[in-house]
C-alpha cells in the first residue's frame, strides 16, 4: 500500500498528488488534519513536513516531494 501523508493547500503535496493520478498510482491520501493521521506521521518520520510517503510493500518511507515524485516514476509508473 502507498500512503501519502498529505496537508490541505501544501503545493508540493499537490505536485506529488498530480503526478499519481496521471500516472493512474494509487494512494491512500491521509490528511494531516486529522490528528490520528498527524500522529502516525509524526511516529513515522518524526518531523511534522508533508507530503511524507509511506511504502507499506516495500518498508520504504520518504520526505520531499520531487524524491517521491522520482520513486514513483521509478517504481509505480507504466512504462507504456
Ligand atoms: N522541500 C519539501 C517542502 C515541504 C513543505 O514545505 N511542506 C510544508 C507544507 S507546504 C509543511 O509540511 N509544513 C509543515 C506544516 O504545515 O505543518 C518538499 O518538496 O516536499
Amino acid at each position: 500500500m502507498l500512503i501519502l501523508y498529505v496537508k490541505t493547500g501544501c503545493p508540493f503535496c499537490a505536485k506529488v498528488l498530480s503526478y499519481a493520478q496521471a500516472e493512474d498510482i494509487e494512494l491512500d491520501v491521509r490528511n494531516i488534519a486529522e490528528e490520528d493521521n498527524l500522529k502516525e506521521l509524526m511516529e513515522k518520520g518524526g518531523e511534522r513536513q508533508v507530503p511524507y510517503l509511506d511504502d507499506t510493500e516495500h518498508n520504504m518511507r520518504m520526505y520531499e516531494s520531487d524524491n517521491i515524485v522520482d520513486y514513483l516514476r521509478t517504481h509505480y509508473a507504466s512504462k507504456a
